[in-house]
């Protein structure tokens, strides 16, 4: 049996938003295994305060040691739970930890990727997308700033806590501007997102406070194009 289908098999039929993220997860190469219960904490790709001033090394030290590493452990938790309902075939049990697998994976999907879709400002994150992606971008949504404008409003407008994401729709391969409430509702299928920002208030309070707009434009600042115009070329292979 593949990895991908071991993973869909312990994900379990309530957990909609792992079984459409995983295998791109696997894609774009976030864990070298998916081996139910063995999940584990990436590191991050840079310093704690590589991304300042737009987003302080307090911020990103908790965010990444503590809330990311929280839902690693709750996936971890969540997958073997659910092996030992799935033993003892107790229906309401699988109900619930699959509902948890789905938060608790979503977190980690989410965070894997939103670690690596930023960089530095002025060296990795910044600046505009060009080839392929801009091309992409363009068809989508007419001009970078007009994806722009579309996408802030989005992270704006998430209903407490949730993510803003660009996906990439596998039917027409076309790019999509979605939202998702808190790691996993909401979400679409056939869809893999490439670009997500984390407007969770644990995202950006410590330096914000309560002023989202002014942390997602700042955002753009350390977005690492490079990085999402790879996540869409390993989808349109
Ligand atoms: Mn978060």
């Amino acid at each position: 049996m593949s990895t991908r289908r071991t993973f869909l098999a312990a994900a379990g039929t309530g957990a909609a938003a792992l079984v459409v993220g995983a295998p791109s997860l696997h894609a774009i190469g976030f864990e070298p295994t998916l081996a139910p219960g063995k999940h584990e904490l990436p590191a991050l790709p840079y310093s704690f305060d590589a991304l300042e001033p737009h987003i302080d090394a307090q911020t990103m030290q908790i965010h990444h040691d503590k809330h990311h590493l929280a839902y690693v452990n709750g996936l971890n938790k969540a997958e073997e739970e659910l092996a030992k309902a799935r033993a003892t075939e107790d229906y309401s049990l699988i109900q619930h930890w699959s509902k948890q697998a789905a938060f608790h994976g979503g977190g980690h999907w989410l965070h894997s990727m939103f670690w690596k879709i930023m960089g530095a400002p002025g060296k990795q994150g910044g600046g505009e997308p060009t080839g392929d992606l801009l091309a992409a971008i363009n068809d989508g949504f007419g001009s970078f700033s007009a994806f722009k404008k579309q996408f802030s409003a989005a992270a704006a407008a998430v209903e407490g806590s949730g993510w803003a994401l660009l996906h990439y729709r596998h039917d027409d391969g076309r790019l999509i501007v979605m939202q998702a409430e808190n790691q996993h509702k909401l979400s679409s299928w056939g869809t893999t997102p490439i670009l997500g920002l984390d407007v969770w208030e644990h995202a950006y309070y410590l330096k914000y406070q309560n002023k989202r707009p002014d942390y997602v434009a700042a955002w753009w600042n350390v977005v690492n194009w490079n990085a999402v115009a790879a996540n869409l070329a390993s989808l349109r292979r």
